[in-house]
């Protein structure tokens, strides 16, 4: 036992807790809620990077908190394992996720990388084996060491590919290891700072190419977990290519993939590309797409990623909602990448933050349940699109064509009313269950 969380218990479940205690107060992992105990819906996760590995810096001061396991070392990546192990006993939460450069050292060569990360991986391992949560998935970091300042795999530098061709194996191998459940790719920098110097119809080529190298990868060692791409529209590039759902879509039908990876979504990488979260949620399901989602909000004032815990219900309800309405959850769920502000430095700030971002979902969960229950929503949809049941309209999107349309709209047998939308009324009906 380290002392970090020294005074903290586990926290449990108690609506009726006093004021100043930590405790769920709305997540209650084994209560039945749409036929599923609300564990198996959230499927919450705990983000390696944010909780333990950054450092409080922002673009004009460095860090902020000390984390005594701060430091390139094996022992004290051991030591922030540990720490992390006795935050998942105190949280209970069911998973977690890393990218490689979180758990490991860096070494003086990719071999030497390989065998700091291998060995974590394998006390990470010990740890899952007696009693810690599984991982939801794993990731590489292609972007923060300067050797990708120009992209990964769609680096103007072969070796940069090649680089993180090796390092994405490895990372899959690991995932897999440990039995984890999705092997996530965000494209950090792969986009461009100006056309100037960028060759883009390349990139692409080598983007597509290095994703189906992943699939082929995930097949032949026999990883039954999903591959997820996170949309994001800029940042760290001005402009990334896996912009937006509907964007890696098209993405991967040029490459032949679209049956074989899915999304992770965020909800503030939704709100940088200009959509709404619900939007992109619902955007991937149409698209049969839809996979897990990443649960951290943007400061809407501030314009970039700020990564902060959830904090707002009526905006979890409505995510809920389309995540229910997609049949929920099957190997994606609830990751928190989010972390503290820089002036949060205690270690009962991280706990309070996870347990308070919980109680936001569960409550968007259950009134997301009751919404659906009630039926309401759908049904105003329903009666909105009941023109398009009868067998004239049908044949618009089967056989008619267009001198056929012309036809029976310029005998006059057409002669279409504007209908309310009720926009008002839908959000009235809402705001009765947030
Ligand atoms: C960055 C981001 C990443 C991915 C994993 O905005 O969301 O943390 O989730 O690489
Ligand atoms: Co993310």
């Amino acid at each position: 036992m380290t002392d970090f969380f020294a005074g903290i218990s586990p926290v449990t479940y108690n609506p009726n807790a006093p004021a100043d205690q930590l405790a769920y107060r709305h997540y209650n992992a084994d209560e039945i809620v749409a036929g599923k105990r609300m564990e198996d819906h959230l499927r919450f996760a705990v983000a390696w990077w944010h909780s333990f590995a950054w450092p409080g810096m922002d673009p004009f001061g460095g860090q902020t908190f000390e984390r005594p396991w701060f430091g390139d070392t094996m022992d004290l990546a051991r030591l922030k394992a540990d720490v992390a192990f006795e935050m998942f006993e105190i949280l209970g939460q069911p998973f977690y996720c890393w990218h490689d450069a979180d758990i490991r050292p860096e070494g003086d060569s990719f071999a030497a990388s390989k065998r700091n990360f291998e060995e974590i991986i394998d006390y990470l391992g010990g740890k899952m084996e007696a009693g810690g949560p599984a991982l939801l998935w794993g990731t590489a970091n292609l972007f923060s060491h300067r050797r990708f300042m120009s992209g990964a795999a769609t680096n103007p530098d072969p070796e940069v590919f090649a680089w993180s061709a090796a390092t994405v194996k490895n990372c899959i191998d690991a995932t897999h290891k440990l039995g984890g459940e999705n092997y996530v790719l965000w494209g950090g920098r792969e986009g461009y700072e100006t056309l100037l110097n960028t060759d883009l119809a390349r990139e692409r080529v080598q983007a597509g190419r290095f994703l189906q190298m992943v699939v082929d990868y995930k097949h032949k060692i026999g990883f039954k977990g999903a591959i997820l791409i996170e949309p994001k529209p800029q940042e760290p590039t001005k402009h990334q290519y896996d912009y937006d759902v509907c964007t890696v879509y098209g993405f991967l039908k040029e490459f032949g993939l679209e049956g074989e990876v899915q999304m992770n979504i965020e909800q503030g990488h939704a709100i940088l590309a200009g959509h709404s979260f619900e939007h992109e949620l619902a955007t991937a399901s149409a698209l049969g797409i839809f996979g897990s989602i990443d649960m951290n909000r943007n400061d809407y004032q501030s314009g970039w990623d700020t990564d902060q815990f959830p904090n707002n219900v009526p905006e979890a309800a409505l995510a809920y909602y389309e995540v229910l309405k997609a049949g929920g959850f099957t190997t994606g769920g609830t990751n928190f990448d989010a972390k503290l502000r820089r002036q949060s430095l205690d270690p009962l700030d991280l706990i309070a933050a996870h347990v308070g971002a919980m109680d936001i979902c569960a409550r968007g969960l259950k009134a997301a349940a009751t919404m659906m229950e009630d039926g309401g929503l759908e049904e105003a949809r329903a009666a909105r699109y009941a023109g398009w049941d009868e067998v004239a309209a049908k044949s618009l999107l089967t056989s008619d064509t267009l001198e056929v349309i012309e036809a029976r709209v310029a005998s006059g047998g057409i002669d279409p009313q504007p209908r309310s939308g009720q926009q008002e009324i839908l959000e009235n009906y809402v705001s009765r269950f947030v």
